[in-house]
This record gives structure tokens, sequence and C-alpha cells, in this order.
């Protein structure tokens, strides 16, 4: 059935990553688009363990995929988060894990984004970037200069980024300083 081929499995996650949202940052980071937090092979399924480890809740969002809620607490999920999901509303101190596949649609420097998607929290810095590569690409990784800071992170790269990009090496001073070069000017 195809609905079965298509389906994630738990046993083929080849990793896992962990993210813990608590006030601004996740695990211990604002964004900065001058930096790729995650590198993910494409073709690969792995489970990320997020939570809030604080009082208050987050939205957990990633951005590329859909994803299945394994576990709540390591208890399975209740009927309203059984399905493909996209973003998972996380209560204080409850640990959830999820299985992602990264199929397709990738750009060693083109990240795509996570992040709470309480929009403040996003706007004050509660956001990672993660590429997905093909295996060999490792050395690819960079992140692209755009003109496009000033309308925001999210939609700076995923709407309006795309013009004019210029390529450079992940380590340079971040985007917060004025773009140079005269690209469309
Ligand atoms: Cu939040």
């Amino acid at each position: 059935m195809a609905a079965e081929a298509d389906a994630l499995h738990e046993v083929a996650a080849v990793r896992t990553r962990s993210f813990v949202l608590e006030g601004r940052e996740i695990t211990g980071k604002r964004m900065d688009m001058s930096r790729i937090d995650e590198v993910v092979h494409v073709g690969d399924t792995e489970i990320w363990e997020v939570h809030s480890s604080q009082p208050i809740p987050h939205s957990f969002h990633i951005h590329d995929v859909q994803f299945r809620i394994l576990t709540v607490d390591g208890s399975a999920p209740p009927p309203q988060l059984a399905g493909p999901k996209d973003t998972v509303y996380l209560m204080p101190n409850v640990r959830y894990r999820l299985l992602v596949r990264f199929e397709d649609y990738t750009d060693p420097a083109l990240p795509y984004m996570y992040h709470c998607h309480m929009l403040l929290h996003e706007d004050e810095g509660m956001m990672g970037q993660f590429v997905v590569i093909e295996p060999g690409q490792e050395d690819q990784v960079r992140v692209v200069e755009t003109r496009s800071w000033r309308f925001g992170w999210c939609n700076g790269l995923e709407v309006s980024g795309r013009r004019a990009p210029e390529a450079r090496p992940t380590g340079f001073p971040n985007l917060r300083d004025p773009p140079h070069g005269s690209v469309g000017s």
C-alpha cells in the first residue's frame, strides 16, 4: 500500500537530536543568520527530541517537513497528536519525540528554519537554521547573504531571500550589520 510505503518508521531513524526551548533560546542559542545549526542528510529519518524546560509552553515548528509524534513523555500520543504535523505545542517540561524524514529539496546554502511558533518568541530570536544536503556536501555548507534582512528572519529567507544571493563561508560577522555589496541598489 502506498500509505504504508510512505509511513515514517522509528526503526529507520539514524540519529537523535535534542532541542531545549527556554527563554528565547533553543538549546542555548538565539537565531543567527550567519550560523547553520544543524546539517541533515537527504533521505534520512531522524528523531528530534524537543521540550520546554521552563514553566511556560512553547510551540515547535519545523519547515520543510511533516513529522510524526512518537511519544509524549514516553507515552503514545493522544489521537489529536497522532497524525502528520509540522508544529507541536510543547506543554511545560513535557518531552516530545518527533519522527522526521528529510526527503528532498537539498541545498547546502539555503537553510530551513525551526522555531517557536509563538511569534513574539520567534521574533525575539527563538529560531534556528538547518540545511538538507546530499552526503558529501558538508564542505559546501555556508550561509548566503541577502538584502532581505530588513523583512525579518523567517520571511527574509523563505519568501524574499532568493534574489542576489552572495555566498560566503560560515563564521563571518552576522547580518545585524547592514549588508554590503551593490547588487540591486
Ligand atoms: Cu516560545
